[in-house]
């Protein structure tokens, strides 16, 4: 039985055919705001996608992300439309869905910052585990679970601890943060719902990847323009936690367009996306400050290791422990065979060409603002 047997709002919903329905090309993203919600509706609204985004009530500005999107469509209007919501009302949720009737829909939003999750544990496990669920059932609730394709923001994070390396889809998880935790319970009822209800729901789980538009706080955000910074005389000092944490780093832009092609197969799967290769903080550090003419020697070790400057003699980096995490992830990499095979997916962009296109970015902004204030 479906709510629309039940609901007679939801019966006069109409539902064509699948085929039919899903012709009309429809999607509905949770976290549209954030780096990867602004790369994926890029990708949609290029593929002629109507484009529908979840965005919170904010004090301050948090749309910057899709500005360019927003001023294009008064050119186009009916093509992207943007609805106040969270994940954490289930209400709200179903009116979106019951109204948008999306073909797809793409679970992006979340608390997705693994230090911060630390410190707001019951919130990241609301909004990131529990708001997953709350997005399913609203699609059950609206009686599309038949109609609607799901994909679900999945994680390296939920490998953890290393058990094997390269990591797949077949690698045990052990997660090792709040986060991590909230991520798990999101994979596992995808998977239920799948099996339970036979939804179309996928897990992607991505690796690590970054882009100009990464959020501030994020390691190699927070490098790119300290780098930028620092270059231009705007900062004298970048602090840092761990070191030694290697990561599988690629760009955003590549693995929207796998998140897409997840939802295209004729059967619902899970997949890794990763570069299968890895590096560490360290050297995201030194290639950053390279890419500005700064040529970094490392001193001392643990919390006394910094970088100096080999012109001025002066530390530009330095350890700061109130950046290092109660559990630690040390080491991802990936292994994306399934995706490259099944889905025909690879990453575009390498490691160098990331840090550059980032650090460049960083430069860039960092000269507009001050030509601004002149
Ligand atoms: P961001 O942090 O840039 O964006 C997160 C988005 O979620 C923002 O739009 C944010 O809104 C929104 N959001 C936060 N809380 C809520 C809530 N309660 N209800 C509704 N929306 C909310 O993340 P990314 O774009 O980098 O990542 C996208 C998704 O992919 C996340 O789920 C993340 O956990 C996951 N992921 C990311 C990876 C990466 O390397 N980037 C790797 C693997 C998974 P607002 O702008 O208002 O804060
Ligand atoms: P991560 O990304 O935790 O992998 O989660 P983040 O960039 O925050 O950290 C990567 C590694 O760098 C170390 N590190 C620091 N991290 C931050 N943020 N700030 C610092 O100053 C710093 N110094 C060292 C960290 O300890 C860590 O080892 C990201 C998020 O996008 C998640 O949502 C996503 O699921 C995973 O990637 C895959």
């Amino acid at each position: 039985m479906s709510i629309a047997d039940v609901v007679p709002a939801f019966a006069k919903l109409n539902l064509p055919s699948t085929e039919e329905y899903r012709k009309r090309k429809v999607a509905l993203i949770s976290g549209i705001t954030g780096q990867d919600g602004s790369y994926l509706t890029e990708l949609l609204l290029s593929k002629g996608y109507q484009v529908h985004g979840i965005i919170r009530r904010s004090s301050s500005f948090n749309t910057g992300r899709l500005h360019h999107l927003y001023e294009d469509q008064h050119e186009r209007p009916g093509k992207f439309k943007l609805h106040y919501g969270d994940l954490s009302d289930s209400t709200n949720l179903v009116y979106i869905i019951a109204q948008v009737q999306p073909t797809e829909i793409y679970n992006l939003g979340a608390q997705s910052h693994v230090k911060v999750s630390f410190e707001m544990a019951e919130y990241t496990g609301d909004v990131d585990g529990l708001g997953t669920l709350r997005l399913l059932d609203a699609v059950r609730t609206c009686g599309l679970e038949k109609y609607v394709r799901f994909y679900q923001a999945s994680t390296s994070e939920l490998y953890g601890k290393v058990v094997e390396t390269p990591q797949s889809e077949t690698t045990p998880f052990y997660p090792r943060s709040p986060y991590g935790c909230a991520k798990l319970y999101a994979y596992w009822i995808v998977v239920n719902y799948r099996e339970s209800y036979g939804m179309f729901a996928c897990n992607g789980i991505l690796f690590n990847h970054e882009s100009p538009r990464r959020g501030r706080t994020f390691v190699t955000r927070k490098i790119s323009r300290a780098a930028a910074d620092i270059s231009l005389g705007k900062q004298s000092c970048l602090y840092l936690g761990n070191l030694d944490a290697q990561r599988d780093w690629g760009h955003a832009r590549d693995y929207v367009e796998g998140m897409w092609r997840m939802l295209q197969q004729d059967k619902p799967e899970d997949f890794v996306l990763a570069t299968g290769e890895t590096h560490p903080v360290r050297e995201f550090v030194e290639k950053a400050f390279s890419a500005v003419g700064i040529q970094l020697k490392w001193t001392g070790t643990g919390v006394d290791e910094q970088a100096i400057d080999v012109k001025t003699g002066k530390a530009v980096v330095k350890v700061d422990p109130k950046y290092f995490r109660p559990a630690e992830v040390d080491l991802l990499l990936g292994n994306p065979a399934k995706a490259e095979r099944v889905l025909g997916w690879k990453r575009q962009v390498d490691f160098d060409s990331l840090v550059k296109e980032m650090v460049e970015a960083d430069v860039r902004a960092a000269k507009s603002l001050v030509e601004d204030q002149n």
